[in-house]
């Protein structure tokens, strides 16, 4: 039991740490800081779409699939703006974090 307790305090902090409401993954969170090329915490659309096209092509290769640079490109710089929920042009991390689809347990 105290070791439970222990695990859930431990789980509890990180979650706290990213704001509640939400949890990333560490893949999230690798793509979110690798993503945030001028450090701001947030990313713009050219950060946000070069993340993608990166982690797209990367999985593309693995996969051996074809990999559209331009059509990628395009339908991210459409995504963005749908997860841009505040609508300031960038994304926070919170709004990064939500534009992958949930994680089922
Ligand atoms: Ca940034
Ligand atoms: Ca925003």
């Amino acid at each position: 039991m105290k070791k439970n307790h222990a695990l859930l305090a431990v789980f509890a902090a990180l979650v706290f740490g990213l704001a509640t409401g939400f949890s990333a993954t560490k893949f999230q969170q690798k793509q979110f800081a690798e993503g945030d090329a001028n450090g701001d915490k947030s990313l713009s659309k050219e950060e946000y779409v070069a993340v993608k096209l990166a982690s797209g092509k990367k999985s593309a290769q693995k996969n051996n699939r074809e990999f559209n640079e331009e059509k990628v490109a395009a339908r991210q710089a459409k995504a963005f703006a749908r997860h841009d929920t505040d609508g300031n042009g960038k994304l926070s991390e919170e709004e990064f974090y939500a534009s992958f689809p949930a994680k089922k347990k």
